[in-house]
């Protein structure tokens, strides 16, 4: 089977990656000439373990390339971005309009296309299947055209689409049963067939049920800080119930999914998505708590701010939090100084020059590299070392190190 995959970004570039490895050729399509000259090399240019090797080994092999034009192919899968639009609470689909544009020239009959970007329910049915319909193809005869979401956690992304289940939304049922046969050649987990615009609301769903989750967690710890109970011994002991799992709570919620995809579904029923919504602005609410307890806790002076990525452990900053507590507290004139190892950006520095001369570490981001610190070095650059880490990283530290976090920030 050849595939013919546009953007090549977190999602495209694993999934052309695994394509490669079960005997498929793959091109990878993308905007960008210089992601396309990096790939064309056998060099990958995102961070996510276990897909380097194999797109060398597939470059190397003939089977995979990549391309800023499409090419024709058995099966086009469209992995592009789908930005978040704040006035109207809806999903820009400008790129997969494009993407299913730039496909046209290059289709035939019997091709089947697929929309993984995530998108806001209905936008199949009322956006994507009307340009090939225009295009002559009547849907389910002579093209084949499905929704199929990702559903892959950053970091775990090539276990993940081998082996999770996989939502296969057709727009008709034969749309579904194409669909299926293309991800057959690689995934493990179920193939679950279905409407496009159940898959829709379902994966906008599944982020939500996180978010709502994480708000709770988040209103919890704003409770426990008034009334001075610790929040996160009250998230431990709840959880021992067999059917309660209180999520973690944070500096607020980041990344292009579950600070978007909410917002998909509530533009839809705004009247009956109360919860939803809620829930969003509760997790916005959490910079400005961060903010105003870094105040309390250091009125002035100079901030090391551990970690910019939105999580824990990758080079991904999109939507996260730490950006707009930054933004506060450098308008209120606290000295920033960033470590990040995941996130290239020259004006960070490692943890020796960003806690030196610092009144306060603050830590937003849950890298390995902050689980423990090298406390020798920062007594010696701080002259009174307090830790204020808004991940629960940090279990213990040295009598003479003060660490506040979400369960004793009253005191
Ligand atoms: N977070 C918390 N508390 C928690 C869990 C997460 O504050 O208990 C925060 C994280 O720090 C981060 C944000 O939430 O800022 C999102 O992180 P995440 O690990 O929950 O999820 P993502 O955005 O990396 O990936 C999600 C996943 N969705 C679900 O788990 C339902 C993934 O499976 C999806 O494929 C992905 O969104 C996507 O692309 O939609």
């Amino acid at each position: 089977m050849k595939i013919c995959i546009i953007g090549q970004g977190y999602i495209g570039l694993p999934t052309a990656a695994l394509f490669t490895k079960n005997h498929c050729e793959v091109v990878g399509v993308d905007v960008n000439e210089k992601v396309v000259e990096t790939l064309n090399q056998g060099k990958i240019h995102i961070e996510e373990p276990g897909i380097g090797e194999i797109i060398k080994k597939a470059v190397e092999k003939g089977v995979y390339s990549a391309s800023t034009t499409p090419v024709k192919a058995d099966a086009f899968i469209i992995t592009v971005p789908t930005p978040y639009i704040a006035e109207n609470y809806t999903c820009d689909l400008s790129y997969v309009i494009s993407a299913c544009e730039s496909i046209l020239p290059y289709l035939e009959k019997g091709n089947t296309v697929i929309v993984e970007s995530t998108i806001a329910p209905m936008s199949m049915d009322d956006y994507v299947k009307p340009i090939f319909e225009k295009a002559g193809y009547t849907i389910g005869k002579d093209l084949y055209l499905a929704h199929c979401p990702e559903r892959v956690l950053p970091g775990k992304i090539m276990y993940e689409l081998v082996h999770n289940d996989r939502i296969v939304g057709g727009i008709t049922p034969e749309c579904s049963i194409k669909a299926s046969e293309v991800y057959g050649q690689f995934v493990e987990g179920a193939l679950m067939k279905t409407e496009a615009k159940t898959a829709e609301l379902s994966k906008c769903m599944e982020n939500t049920f996180r978010d709502v989750n994480i708000a709770l967690a988040n209103e919890l710890t704003k409770i426990c800080t008034k009334i001075g109970v610790n929040a996160l011994d009250v998230i431990e002991m709840a959880n021992k119930h067999p059917r309660v799992n209180l999520h973690s709570p944070g500096p607020g919620v980041g990344g292009h999914c579950l600070a978007i995809d909410p917002y998909f579904i509530y533009s839809k029923a705004p009247e009956y998505a109360k919860i939803i919504k809620l829930a969003r602005d509760t997790n916005n609410s959490m910079p400005e708590f961060v903010y105003e307890n870094v105040k309390k806790i250091t009125p002035n002076g100079k901030i090391a701010v551990l970690g910019v990525a939105y999580k824990g452990n990758t080079g991904d900053d999109r939507e996260s939090p730490a950006y707009e507590i930054i933004a506060k507290l450098k308008e209120d004139n606290y000295e920033i100084s960033i470590c990040d190892p995941h996130v290239a950006n020259e004006e960070y520095v490692d943890l020796k020059q960003s806690t030196k001369d610092a009144n306060l570490i603050l830590i937003l981001c849950d890298h390995d590299e902050f689980k423990d610190l090298d406390y020798d070095l920062i007594k010696e650059n701080m002259e009174k070392a307090i830790i204020f880490d808004t991940k629960n990283i940090i279990k213990e530290v040295p009598e003479d190190i003060k660490l506040y976090n979400y369960g004793n920030l009253f005191t």
